[in-house]
């Protein structure tokens, strides 16, 4: 029995690879850049399986599930960790391609991945799914759109896995974090402009991958029959803010002079013509 995690090549994914190893689990990291994969076994060993698998390709994900060694091959747990942020441009500038990859692996990847695992844990009335949402998925802010969108579709599949698993004793669970650095998300989100990536960061204590590997290992294991639906976590150091107000003033109203006033002041006029 295994615990599958997408993204495990960095960040959150690899941070929970090293927990989840260390607490005894079986553990499939998955990711497209296999080397990092298997530097992560070589430090893990053999309880570590590395899955070369890119979460955003139906065809690859059917590829890499196909023949998992044993004890690999009944998957109790799936972490759908792999996920991403393209860009923070608003709407109206926002590339159609980037809003086009993130569904593609915050939606679809994630869809189907969990459409292809589930019907094994229910089968044998054991499991956990733990989605990585995003505080992005709850409140909305300026060029989040379609990251942010693609998150409240995770909170809201989540849920309504809940309200289909009920009696399978299958599990969910969406992870929601807030602002987190020393992982790659920003550098990808500013595809590569690192200096405005480490400037996000400045002076900020913010939440580690190693905070959300803890929380997920503590999700993982609870008793068999609590299921923490959702937990929304940020750093202290991130908090809320006013709902902006955009105000304009009306444009001056046009003075109308009623029939009367009028009539006067041209009766007026024309005496003065005569003066
Ligand atoms: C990451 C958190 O605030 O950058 O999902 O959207 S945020």
């Amino acid at each position: 029995m295994a615990v599958l995690i997408t993204g495990a090549s960095a960040g959150f994914g690899e941070a929970m690879c090293r927990s989840f190893v260390a607490a005894g689990y079986y553990v499939i990291g998955a990711a497209r850049r296999i080397e990092k994969l298997e530097a992560l076994q070589a430090e893990l060993g053999e309880r570590f399986l590395p899955l070369d698998m890119d979460v955003s390709s139906t065809q690859a994900i059917d590829d890499a599930l196909q023949d998992l060694p044993e004890p690999f091959n009944i998957i109790d747990g799936l972490i759908n960790n792999a996920g991403l942020a393209l860009g923070l441009d608003m709407a109206d500038k926002a590339h159609f391609d980037d809003w086009h990859t993130m569904i593609q692996t915050n939606i679809v990847g994630l869809t189907y991945l969990t459409h292809k695992i589930l019907p094994q844990m229910v089968e044998r009335k054991n499991g956990y799914i733990i989605n990585l949402g995003s505080i992005a998925g709850t409140y909305p802010y300026p060029g989040g759109n379609v990251y942010g969108a693609s998150k409240a579709y995770v909170r809201q599949f989540s849920l309504n896995l809940r309200a289909d698993l009920a009696g399978t004793h299958v599990r969910v669970s969406n992870v929601e974090p807030g602002l987190c650095g020393d992982t790659e998300f920003s550098n990808v989100r500013f595809k590569g402009d690192n200096e405005r990536a480490a400037k996000l960061y400045e002076n900020v204590e913010f939440i580690r991958p190693q905070d959300i590997a803890d929380t997920v290992l503590w999700l993982y294991q609870r008793p068999a029959h609590v299921n923490v639906n959702s937990i929304e976590i940020m750093p202290v150091a991130q908090s809320f803010g006013a709902l902006p107000v955009h105000r304009e003033a009306p444009p001056p109203a046009p003075v109308e002079e009623d029939f009367e006033q009028q009539s006067t002041s041209l009766f007026q006029k024309i005496k003065s013509w005569f003066k």
